[in-house]
């Protein structure tokens, strides 16, 4: 499956170059510059799974047929139109998140002569999606569907960022208010729609289904989803930095994290007046104690527990669909993401 990958990076070269000729914006070699240099940035440096997964998942309902030029690229692009939605969530992420690095460098806000200059960014970004989709897609019986596909998935996510941004309001910093129902909604809604259904459904609108004939797919994707978040809340604790890319903020941030939410369920009133006492605090000696804590309560052992027990049971909901094509789609998927370490 990788080796798609040097192609698939050619077709994000081939759509910087249109994005930075576009007719539509009179560019000038400094604002060029500093697209380009700004896409370059944030566009191609991640794992490239969502954008790679349209592909693949393509090639899979296609069952075993050879793709024609004309729709590899295609699939590539709507693959990397995937990609810059989560360049711009990214770029906005890490601003509302204090973060310091992401893939690792220094998070794109961080650069000295960007600052806030990232919030254009992130918007140019956005509208950079739908300046490819015109271009290519604008004659295919499925552009309106793309379009709304998009539209919906970008509202899910800044929805979800938004519970997650707002259960962590300064002020009111109450740990009792969080519990794994707040939890999923919020993972859900941040991540699971955007990383796992969007590329799949992508692919399933080339293919010209209709998504309405698929929810069960959907909803297989949103527990991947989910499950997915999950680790990342992990990683952010127990990851290593120089694997994940990023130093996790989670504990500082006062995150509705699954760990936080996994250590009130285990803790006594000892242990959660500690919690309550150092979760959310910006500073090394208080984040230490939570962490420890974590070890305490063997938090390490709840995730493995979790992960094991999700795996078993998003098989099962894989192993229920009726076509093979379809599950072949979602086992590759679950295999990528399965005890991952970033
Ligand atoms: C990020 O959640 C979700 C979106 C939509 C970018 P997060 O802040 O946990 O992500 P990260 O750990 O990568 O900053
Ligand atoms: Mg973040
Ligand atoms: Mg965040
Ligand atoms: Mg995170």
């Amino acid at each position: 499956m990788s080796d798609i990958k040097p192609k698939f990076l050619e077709v994000y070269s081939a759509l910087k170059s249109e994005l930075l000729d576009d007719p539509a914006f009179e560019f000038t070699d400094n604002s060029r510059q500093w697209v380009e240099r700004m896409l370059d940035y944030n566009v191609p440096g991640g794992k490239l799974n969502r954008g790679l997964s349209v592909i693949d998942s393509y090639k899979l309902l296609k069952e075993g047929k050879e793709l024609s030029d004309d729709e590899f690229f295609l699939a590539c692009a709507l693959g990397w139109c995937i990609e810059w939605l989560q360049a711009y969530f990214l770029v906005l992420d890490d601003i509302m998140d204090g973060s310091h690095t992401r893939r690792g460098h220094p998070c794109w806000f961080r650069l000295p002569q960007v600052g806030m200059i990232a919030i254009s960014d992130g918007l140019i970004l956005r509208n950079q999606i739908f300046r490819i989709l015109k271009k290519h897609f604008r004659g295919k019986p499925y552009y309106v569907d793309l379009l709304d596909l998009f539209n919906e998935v970008e509202f899910q996510t800044a929805s979800g960022q938004m519970i997650d941004l707002i259960t962590t309001l300064q002020g009111e910093k109450d740990l009792s208010k969080y519990s794994l129902s707040i939890h999923r909604k919020i993972v859900q809604y941040k991540t699971a729609y955007y990383s796992f259904y969007l590329p799949v459904a992508c692919a399933l609108l080339m293919a010209g289904e209709n998504l309405d004939n698929h929810t069960d797919v959907k909803n297989v994707l949103v527990e991947m989803g989910t499950y997915f978040q999950v680790q990342d809340d992990f990683l952010d604790c127990f990851g290593d930095p120089e694997v994940i890319g990023k130093v996790g903020t989670d504990i500082e941030d006062f995150k509705c994290s699954w760990l936080v939410v996994k250590a009130l369920e285990r803790a006594n009133e000892e242990q959660k007046k500690l919690l309550y006492e150092n979760y959310g605090k910006d500073d090394r000696v208080c984040v230490a104690k939570v962490k420890e804590l974590y070890q305490t309560l063997d938090i390490q052992g709840a995730f493995e527990e979790y992960e094991s027990k999700s795996y078993e049971k998003i098989m099962k909901q894989i192993e229920g669909h009726p076509s093979k094509a379809v599950q072949a789609v979602l086992k590759s998927f679950l295999a990528k993401i399965y005890k991952r370490q970033k």
